[in-house]
């Protein structure tokens, strides 16, 4: 390949994946190797005149966010991450797995791998798949295809492989979870609609109103020095010092002092995790007592409000939620509660969100999703100054907050050529990602039922159709086919994960992917995948607060190893099925997968969907309006499809594609009427009847329509927002019983120094203290926060090695005492490279992978969302040596400090 020239090239560097690229920078490429990675500046090939950067004004003062890029130290990293000694070097087969004979399941996680020729690899995968769907049928077939991760378009991944069971006729979905945003999802929505996930979204300008008029933020559950690097530079972090030059009060309510309260805070109130609920109450509470809300407002722009009332003042169940209820529950004293909820009246009072943090991925979570909106609606939400504003993914949803107002409105959002969450058939059979070990462990002749079809991007009404697995006359699933293998790194109860995929109904695992690592390790089959570093590709840049740009991003260096795209991973095994041909007619578009389908081979033709079935499909499609990347389901007409037409084709009405080609990039311009879009909910705050908001009754629903009718006798999720205390699966409070053996709420933030299971490898983030805590055994565990009162009361120090463990396992982590966490929490970020000692229920795991112990359950009874923080645990120390004494082989995995784990810890050496 002729990448040996001297070059730079331009590459988006952010981890959102779905086609929202983000993170524009140059690399340099020096010999064929990547140099260095450098920020881009917008203005190299365009005249600010062109590129028309917006300007917010405000109180005498302005906000530019300038025309160089401002990467994330992550972004940096790159480098390391593609040259890590941790990449799959080729195609590689699990030692005791033989498709012939003996499968070995229960050796999955712990058995070596041996390399296999590409030309094997392809042959295997395609004989299993052939195998399985004569056997069972297609819907024996699971397709894990989604995650946040590199942003590919062409050939790209995370769907793809959903592309080619399309054609062969279907597959079992894994449906992508709400996962961001669930307490909005599921509580939220139900409140005041905001389709597709329940925040405040698409609506302009929440930035200028808020640096306008607001007198303070509430950061309930943000770090805008930490997430917006995963998606957007660090822009975010320029307005908050901005923020606080206006005067505007910094107030961050968070269990840990978090990078973004460390910086900005005027005030930190520390909250126990996932008691945000009871704060909540305590301020309705206050505001109902001392008349610090706006009746006018709430009559005529909500409903159910007494409902409400009659719950906060205890006319329902006896207890009235006063701040010295709460107190004992949230761990705020009371007198804070009053002091904030009187400052809060008193003043415009707006709240930021990155995407909500942990409290938003509890158990429950929609009950302080929904009561949020309660608090805003009591403060007329909408008038100037009083708005939910985001940090972060400023872009990705028309304009959500947007600062810049690019044409066509929305941007420049591609979309994901192949990702595929709800592609024709999988509609058909899919299983929520919460609920993927519950359905492989389900006992036979049994089923799973659940509401909604659980992808974030559908609206409310979805919630409310009940599915099942397995369907009626559709086998279960046999083989798991994923480009996403960081389920037990990234979900709710991994090690029962663990359990799942060691299953003996599991005959073939197929993992493709760029590193080994989290569930690769429990593959049969790995195809090692390149990165975007080693593609060539077309992306958008949306999400960053600049302006929108589209970007060609060639080829930067040669794929490392034997390494594919992983659209040409599929097209391997789809040549030795012998429908190479039809797959890519229906990724050019030439062929439609029907007219794919009619001409499959003989074997397969059995097993296409009836037209009843497909008219069903698509009707269900359109009936929901989803939108994703997929071409099939840009043809429905609900909101989200119009979006993506209008995005369409929006570049070349500027560029012709060739010169786009030849000059590198193109930045959308800002409107010049962007000024005039009205800000955030204005529009409903000055009349309601004229901008409805989309729940049924077109108001805030303080007593929630749709709950009420489709779930009447739910006690989790009530129609009118409620504390619970704890429920048949989930008793995750320190109150509990279960809070006698396990005494700490883990607080499970997103990694600061990852993207998710992403980056973990990089040494110059590693070597950072904040990042790793060295061992006495010198391997670099994932660091634990613990308070000092609590540090002290069980003789903890700096740089011990403690296991954190509950029922469900125990997973090592590297003592940081700290006062930045409050007292009976410990904080430990999530993501860290899964390095099982012993894997599965009650399993062992080196690397602090701490979402292996998390809850299996879901949100509540009628919800399933996940559940990954604020659980309770406990922690203690450990004698790493007595450990090592116990485990030698486990602990002696070749590992390099600077790296953590690499390839050859689980590759069987050559001869
Ligand atoms: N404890 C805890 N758990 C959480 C959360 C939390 O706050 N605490 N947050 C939750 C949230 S909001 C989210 S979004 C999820 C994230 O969960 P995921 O989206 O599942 O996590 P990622 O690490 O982004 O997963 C991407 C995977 O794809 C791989 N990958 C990336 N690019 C490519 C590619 O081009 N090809 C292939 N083949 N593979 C690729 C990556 O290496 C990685 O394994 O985690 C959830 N889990
Ligand atoms: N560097 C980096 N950036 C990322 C990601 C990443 O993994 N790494 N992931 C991306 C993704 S997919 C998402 S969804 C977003 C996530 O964005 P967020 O949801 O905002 O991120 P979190 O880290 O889960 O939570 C933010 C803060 O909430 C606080 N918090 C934790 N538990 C509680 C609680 O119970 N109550 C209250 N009040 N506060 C709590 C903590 O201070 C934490 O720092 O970030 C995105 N950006
Ligand atoms: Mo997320």
């Amino acid at each position: 390949m002729g990448t040996t020239k001297d070059r730079s090239v331009y590459k988006t560097l952010g981890w959102c994946g779905f086609g929202a690229g983000t993170n524009a920078g140059i690399v340099d490429v020096k010999e064929g190797k990547i140099a260095r990675i450098r920020p881009m500046r917008i203005d190299e090939k365009y005249s600010v005149d062109d590129i028309k950067p917006w300007t917010i004004h405000a109180r005498g003062s302005s906000f530019t966010p300038g025309l160089k890029t401002t990467l994330p130290p992550l972004a940096y990293g790159y480098k390391q991450r593609v040259y890590s000694p941790n990449r799959v070097p080729y195609p590689l087969k699990r030692v005791d797995w033989d498709p012939q004979g003996e499968r070995h399941p229960e050796t999955r996680g712990i058995s070596g791998y041996e390399r296999i020729s590409w030309d094997e690899a392809a042959q295997i995968c395609a004989d299993e798949i052939a195998r399985v769907i004569d056997t069972y049928g297609c819907s024996a077939v699971f397709c894990q295809g989604d995650g946040h991760g590199e942003t590919k378009i062409i050939g790209g991944g995370h769907g793809c492989n959903t592309r080619l069971m399309d054609v062969l006729g279907g597959y079992t979905c894994q449906a992508r979870q709400p996962d961001s945003w669930e307490g909005w999802y599921w509580g939220a929505k139900h409140v005041w609609g905001m389709d597709p996930v329940g925040k405040q979204t698409l609506q302009n300008n929440v930035l200028r109103d808020v640096s306008q008029n607001s007198d303070a933020v509430l950061f309930w559950g943000c770090d805008p020095e930490t997430t917006p690097w995963g998606w957007g530079g660090q822009i975010a972090s320029q307005i908050c010092y901005w923020w606080t030059d206006l005067g505007i009060k910094s107030i961050y309510v968070c269990p840990d002092l978090n990078y973004g309260a460390a910086v900005h805070a005027d005030t930190w109130i520390p909250v126990l995790p996932n008691t945000d609920a009871a704060l909540q109450l305590a301020i309705a509470y206050v505001w109902m007592t001392e008349g610090l809300y706006d009746r006018s407002y709430i009559d005529t722009h909500a409903v159910g409000f007494d409902w409400f009332e009659y719950y906060v003042l205890g006319r329902e169940d006896g207890v009235p939620k006063t701040p010295k209820w709460a107190e004992e529950k949230c761990g705020v004293p009371s007198r804070r509660i009053k002091a904030l909820a009187r400052y809060w009246a008193q003043h415009n009072v707006s709240i930021a969100h990155c995407n909500g943090g942990g409290y938003i991925r509890s158990c429950f979570s929609h009950e302080p999703g929904r009561l949020e909106v309660c608090l805003l609606a009591m403060q007329a939400v909408g008038a100037p100054g009083r708005n939910q504003i985001s940090m972060i993914e400023w872009g990705l949803y028309g304009q959500q907050n947007l600062l810049t107002c690019p044409r066509p409105a929305g941007g420049t959002y591609f979309g994901a050529a192949f990702t595929g969450h709800l592609p024709g058939t999988g509609l058909r059979w899919s299983i929520p990602q919460t609920m993927v070990p519950d359905a492989i462990l389900l006992p036979e002749g049994e089923e799973l039922t659940w509401y909604g079809h659980v992808i974030a991007g559908l609206p409310r009404i979805d919630q409310f159709g009940q599915h099942r697995y397995p369907e009626p006359g559709a086998s279960r699933i046999h083989m798991f086919w994923t480009d996403t293998p960081c389920w037990s790194t990234c979900w709710n109860g991994g090690n029962r994960m663990q359990d799942a995929l060691r299953d003996p109904s599991i005959e073939f695992m197929l993992v493709q992917h760029p590193w080994m690592e989290n569930d690769t390790l429990f593959a049969d089959i790995i195809l090692p995948v390149s990165t975007k570093l080693e593609q060539t590709d077309i992306a958008t840049c949306t999400m960053c607060g600049h302006n929108d740009l589209a970007i060609h991003e060639e080829q930067a260096v040669d794929p490392v190893g034997e390494a594919r795209t992983d659209a040409e991973c599929v097209l391997a095994i789809a040549e030795k099925l012998g429908v190479a041909e039809l797959l890519v007619g229906t990724w050019l578009g030439s062929m439609s997968v029907d007219e794919a389908r009619a001409q499959l081979p003989e074997q397969f033709a059995a097993h296409t969907l009836t037209d009843e079935e497909k008219v069903a499909a698509f009707e269900e499609l359109k009936r929901v309006g989803f939108m994703g990347g997929n071409p099939n389901l840009a043809k429905g007409d609900g909101p989200r499809s119009k979006q993506l037409s209008a995005m369409k084709g929006g570049m070349s009405q500027y560029l012709p594609f060739e010169k786009f080609v030849e000059v590198g990039y193109y930045p959308f311009p800002t409107a010049d009427d962007w000024e005039d879009d009205p800000a955030g909910l204005i529009q409903f705050h000055d009349d309601p009847e004229g901008h409805p908001l989309d729940t049924p009754t077109g108001k805030i629903e303080f007593y929630a329509t749709g709950i009420a009718e489709h779930w009447p006798g739910d006690e989790e999720r009530p129609p009118v927002p409620h504390w619970i205390e704890e429920s048949e699966a989930h008793h995750e409070r320190l109150t509990c019983d279960r809070g006698k053996d396990y005494p700490f709420l883990v607080v499970s933030n997103h990694p600061r120094w990852r993207v998710h299971a992403e980056h973990d490898d990089i040494a110059w983030l590693r070597e950072l203290n904040a990042c790793k805590v060295i061992g006495p055994d010198g391997y670099r565990y994932e660091p634990v926060w613990v308070n000092p009162v609590d540090a002290r009361a069980r003789n903890l120090h700096d740089g011990d090695i403690v296991r954190i463990f509950n029922e469900r396992g125990n997973v090592l982590g590297g003592v940081v005492v700290t006062e930045r966490i409050m007292p009976h929490c410990i904080s430990q970020d999530h993501g860290a490279r899964v390095d099982s000692i012993v894997t599965g229920t009650g399993g062992l795991d080196r690397g602090g992978a701490n979402n292996l112990i998390c809850p299996g359950a879901t949100t509540s009874k009628n919800a399933p969302g996940e559940v990954t923080n604020g659980f309770l645990a406990n922690i203690e120390k450990v004698d790493v040596q007595a450990l090592a004494a116990q485990y030698p082989e486990e602990f002696n995995r070749d590992y390099d400090p600077a790296v953590g784990l690499i390839a050859s810890a689980r590759i069987v050496k050559e001869a």
